[in-house]
């Protein structure tokens, strides 16, 4: 049997007449839509030369015909790359350099400038997406037979490229394989009971794990549906949610509904479940939300690199603070950081994993992959934890340097080197503090080199230029000089516990 991704969802297909997206103005897409549109996609893209293990990659906003796109790619065997939408062209120059891709999709109103800087690394097939469906892809798929036959293929072969920002140095492109998508899907459908009954609320991005895979893949596998936001508004939120019945978020989703009066008990009651992910949801929050509508979120925990790991209980307790269990097939552990030697329960270590839902390995870094995992074969996450007395895991703080804001990973290292090229910058330090809104506010603090002023406004638009909006430090902090400890490390500790309040109403 093929390994194909795509020819798991089209054998689940109980009745192609049933709606898999609907638009808020009602505009419903059903399965067998679904397949006759990913066929044309499909078909276009072998138009214009696409083949199994290519690059395909798309930095759009959130159109429905990504979708196609998506899937598309699984039929024909090539490797989705989805960008933020929020990257520079400075940054995609990285990932397209990387990567390779043979057709790069994006945005009408950065076609030029993307296609001036794509032509110079030799990619020369560019072309659009957009909102009302008239970019220059979608006319040629309309022009495509929607027949389109699923290509064969082993399950360890790859489905998508998704990047992370690495730690130091570059980004790593994560390898993820249809094999590891099915398995961390058919898990998600059955712990968390998705079937064709469930409208899942969907105002994710779809260039991450959480919006394209947890959402989508969970949807296509039980023949459920979803109501299609192209983003978190949260009056349009509001709006949707008497027609739906599960919504998945990060904890920002959560916290804004809850500055919501019209957020009630009568507005919720309807919903089957909330998920919450990819960043840490706190215990205040996770009550709050229970005290307002009588339901406790299903939090639970993931990475690019892993899919989904672990989860909350769909029966029983849904523990404030902790992440849950592992899921099924998935082995976790805690093991020291530094020796690898496993942990007892309630001691904390580095969290580490084994499963179907671990990926391939960093794409063309085979070193920096085997550095990511212990001999025997488990991932390490970077991320700290332990087993309670009653076996949850949970999540106390991270090995690596990592800012999570509103969901979105923001590596310090990378920010810093974009101040630090600054004349009027010697040397920064780049730290999340505690934000209500995006749970942590990206934050620099800098020493002048005595060239220049520091001016917070004109740095701040300079950088914007350089990285993505949500890497932009909200607030740069001017010190004359950052403190150390005896080994001359900068000690963010210190900075972060001084700036703690910086944020606060
Ligand atoms: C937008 N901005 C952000 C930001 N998102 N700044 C910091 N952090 C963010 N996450 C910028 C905007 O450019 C804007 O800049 C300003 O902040 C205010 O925008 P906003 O209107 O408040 O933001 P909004 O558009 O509402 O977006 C916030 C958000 C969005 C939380 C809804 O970021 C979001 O959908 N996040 C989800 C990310 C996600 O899907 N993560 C999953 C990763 S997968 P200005 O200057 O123009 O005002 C993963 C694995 C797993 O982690 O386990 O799931
Ligand atoms: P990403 O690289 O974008 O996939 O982000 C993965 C990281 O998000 C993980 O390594 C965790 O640090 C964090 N994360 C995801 N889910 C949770 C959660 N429920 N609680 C705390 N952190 C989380």
């Amino acid at each position: 049997m093929s390994g194909n991704l795509f020819g798991t969802i089209a054998s689940r297909i109980d009745d192609p007449a049933a709606p898999f997206l609907t638009l808020p103005d009602g505009t419903t897409i059903s399965y067998q839509d679904m397949i006759a549109l990913s066929g044309q996609y499909a078909n276009a893209l072998a138009r214009l030369g696409v083949t199994k293990g290519d690059r395909v990659a798309v930095q759009t906003q959130k159109y429905k015909e990504c979708f196609w796109l998506y899937l598309a790619c699984l039929r024909t065997g090539a490797i989705y790359l989805p960008l933020n939408s929020a990257y520079t062209t400075a940054e995609v120059e990285y990932f397209a350099g990387d990567a390779e891709p043979v057709l790069f999709v994006c945005d009408p109103d950065r076609k030029d400038d993307l296609t001036t800087m794509l032509s110079g690394l030799g990619i020369g097939h560019v072309e659009t997406l957009d909102a009302d469906g008239t970019g220059s892809l979608s006319i040629r798929a309309e022009q495509m037979s929607p027949s389109f036959d699923t290509i064969e293929l082993s399950g360890d072969d790859l489905a998508a490229i998704l990047y992370t920002s690495g730690t130091t140095g570059r980004s790593k492109g994560a390898m993820i394989s249809h094999d590891n998508l099915r398995s961390n899907a058919e898990a998600l459908v059955d712990i968390w009971r998705f079937t064709s009954s469930d409208i899942l609320l969907h105002a994710l991005p779809i260039y991450h794990t959480h919006g394209l895979f947890v959402a989508t893949n969970t949807v296509l596998l039980s023949g459920g549906s979803m109501l299609f936001l192209p983003k978190f508004d949260l009056d349009e939120v509001m709006k949707m949610m008497p027609r739906t019945t599960a919504m998945m978020g990060v904890p920002t989703f959560y916290i804004r509904l809850l500055t919501r009066d019209d957020f009630t008990r009568e507005a919720a009651d309807h919903m089957r479940i909330f998920i919450s992910g990819s960043a840490p949801l706190s215990a205040e929050i996770h009550r709050s939300f229970t005290e307002r509508t009588g339901k406790a979120i299903l939090e639970r925990y993931g990475m690019t690199e892993t899919n989904m790991i672990t989860s909350n209980p769909y029966d029983g307790l849904r523990k404030p603070g902790a992440v849950g269990f592992a899921l099924p097939g998935v082995t976790v552990r805690i093991a020291d950081p530094e020796t690898g030697s496993v942990l007892e329960n309630g001691e904390v270590g580095v969290i580490e994993l084994k499963g179907p839902n671990v990926f391939k390995g960093y794409w063309r870094m085979p070193e920096k992959t085997e550095q990511e995992f212990r001999p025997d074969g488990f991932f390490i996450t970077g991320d700290l934890g332990y087993f309670d007395d009653e076996g949850y895991v949970t999540i106390s703080g991270r090995d690596k340097d990592l800012i999570i804001s509103g969901g979105l990973n923001v590596y310090p290292a990378e920010v810093e080197n974009a101040l630090d090229e600054q004349p009027e910058i010697s040397e920064s330090a780049v730290i999340g503090l505690p934000h209500g809104d995006f749970g942590e506010g990206v934050t620099a603090v800098v020493v002048a080199s005595g060239k220049g002023s520091v001016n917070e406004t004109a740095l701040r638009s300079r950088l914007e230029g350089q990285l993505a909006k949500f890497k932009t430090p909200r607030r740069i902090i001017e010190l004359d000089a950052l403190p150390r400890n005896t080994m001359g490390k900068i000690q963010k500790n210190v900075l972060r516990e001084r700036f703690k309040d910086l944020y606060a109403e």
